[in-house]
């Protein structure tokens, strides 16, 4: 009995100088420290109210470095490819661009049920395609077909596919220009938007974890970033520091739906610069 209140005794003189303790560390903090550090904060302290006006914040900087006419603007950011290289992008580029005029009359013609086309924004599959290693995991949205081409998806797989026949790598159980190719590293397209971004974020977390080197590109449209998924991708992929990088095509527009009616801000940009919310490299 005296041994157990001998016990407690001595516990609760170390509690009490544990609290002493932590008095001490708080007023030496509330003194000297000038940014809160506790879970889900590290911001700086102010003393003075001051509204942030996001409106006041220019927009998120376009890393540009070629004119529209071709010329350089920064002459220390030409990545100087070889002739080789640029000759088969050009190719590539043109290449996608005539396949898609063929298959968009294609289906006005009703030969085929439905199609996406890829006008204008061939540079941005193919730059981004080649800046990639053919291992890397490849999630697309629908208008990536380039990423596809530059990787070596041959003509006939694509007609294959949209028309859905016999050698269609999916034996025609999806819809036209929804391809996949395990042989190439890229994922078979769903219709649903932004479901291949939570999955990305997975993928690439499995990647960090077998630690094989490899990242995850994911690619999405500015109008699938309204969806709920999007922001569980970015979430899951910041927090576990995963391979990932998140290709954002803005071209303006969600169908007909102009960026102006989704966003008040500049755009899906705008989230991780004027909130920092992800802790992204933008
Ligand atoms: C979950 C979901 N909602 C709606 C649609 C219908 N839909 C198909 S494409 C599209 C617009 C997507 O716009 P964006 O992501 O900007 O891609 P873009 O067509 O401009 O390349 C919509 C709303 C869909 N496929 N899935
Ligand atoms: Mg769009």
């Amino acid at each position: 009995m005296a041994n157990i209140c001998l016990k407690r005794l001595w516990l609760f003189s170390k509690t009490k100088q544990l609290q002493s303790c932590m008095r001490a560390f708080s007023t030496t903090c509330q003194l000297k420290c000038t940014h809160a550090d506790f879970p889900g904060s590290k911001s700086v302290y102010v003393h003075k109210i001051n509204f942030l006006n996001p409106d006041l914040q220019e927009g998120i900087p376009v890393y540009r470095v070629m004119t529209g006419k071709g010329q350089m603007e920064a002459e220390s950011e030409d990545p100087k490819l070889d002739k080789e290289t640029i000759l088969k992008m050009y190719k590539d580029m043109t290449l996608l661009n005539t396949m898609d005029r063929i298959l968009y009359e294609s289906q006005r013609q009703g030969r085929i049920s439905f199609y996406m086309t890829n006008f204008g924004e061939e540079g941005t599959h193919i730059g981004s395609a080649a800046a990639l290693d053919p291992k890397d995991l490849v999630f697309g949205q629908y208008r990536e077909a380039g990423v596809l081409m530059w990787r070596g998806f041959k003509l006939i797989q694509f007609m294959d596919q949209c028309y859905g026949n016999h050698d269609d790598l999916g034996k025609g159980r999806q819809m036209p220009v929804h391809y996949g190719s395990p042989e190439l590293n890229f994922v078979t397209i769903s219709s649903t938007l932004a479901t291949q971004m939570p999955q990305a974020s997975g993928a690439a977390y499995a990647f960090k974890r077998a630690q094989n080197g490899q990242c995850v590109i994911c690619y999405f449209g500015e109008g699938a970033a309204s969806e709920g998924d999007a922001h569980a991708a970015f979430n899951f992929a910041a927090t576990l520091d995963c391979p990932i990088i998140f290709f954002c095509r803005n071209n303006g527009y969600a169908i007909s739906t102009p960026t102006c009616d989704q966003y008040r801000g500049d755009g899906i940009g705008s989230y991780f610069v004027k909130t920092c919310q992800y802790k992204f490299i933008v």
